[in-house]
């Protein structure tokens, strides 16, 4: 799988790391709280080999040093099979870890600080209103996540829940790309397809999974 960016990390052209998230469909984690005694590292080779266009590095209960450790595996893993690497919330780590990009939320540091450091690297901001939207686009971030579009215990302190008619409002209103999470499971991955996106983020039911590559397979399927 190429994707245009990994030769040229944080020093491709804007276009070419704007054009690298158009072709992502399926947008897939590190396992976090769903490891399960299991390697980290298998579990995100299994996305990869089932489809996933980019790992994002998101260890809520780890310590610095842990993710610095898992960070340095994954970014090795993902630049071989030219899958995006992102970093949640931590520029800094982006930055060691020679990242993609990073992912920012409502609360993390705001992309005008991210940008002149993350220079042509990915910056992604989590969103939930086209207010929101309007903002990060206007930041310069180049994609953005939107949700959460159904329930869901995988994030603790999450937003109201935006439902579909957001990210139908998105499709009409965002000119850039951008990737629906929350909740999305084979059962309803349709729907969002149904509402015109064709990027989602998934965690639990990808980690829950038996057969993690083969959840993955039928996800991308649905998206393509
Ligand atoms: N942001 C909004 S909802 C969410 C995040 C990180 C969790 C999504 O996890 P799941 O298990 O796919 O609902
Ligand atoms: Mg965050």
């Amino acid at each position: 799988m190429g994707n245009g960016i990994q030769n040229g990390g944080m020093n491709s052209h804007p276009a070419i790391r704007r054009s690298a998230m158009e072709d992502v469909r399926l947008y897939c984690f590190s396992p976090g709280r769903f490891l399960k005694g299991r390697d980290p590292v298998e579990l995100v080779a299994a996305q990869i080999r089932g489809g996933a266009d980019v790992i994002q590095l998101r260890e809520k209960e780890m310590s610095r040093r842990g993710r610095l450790e898992l960070g340095l595996r994954l970014r090795e893993l993902t630049r071989k099979e030219g899958v995006l690497f992102i970093v949640n919330d931590d520029v800094d780590l982006a930055l060691i870890l020679d990242a993609d990009g990073v992912h920012l939320g409502q609360d993390d540091i705001p992309i005008q600080f991210a940008r002149p450091l993350m220079k042509d690297g990915i910056i992604g901001v989590s969103t939930h209103s086209l207010e929101q939207m309007d903002r990060a686009v206007a930041a310069g971030a180049d994609y953005i996540g939107v949700g959460p579009v159904f329930e869901t215990t995988t994030k603790e302190d999450r937003d109201a829940l935006v439902g579909l008619d957001l990210l139908l409002k998105v499709k009409d209103a965002c000119p850039i790309p951008y990737v629906a999470i929350g909740g999305i499971t084979e059962d309803r991955i349709g729907a969002v397809v149904g509402a015109g996106c064709n990027r989602a983020a998934v965690i639990s039911d990808i980690l829950n999974a038996g057969d993690m590559e083969g959840k993955c397979k039928i996800l991308r399927g649905i998206l393509s």
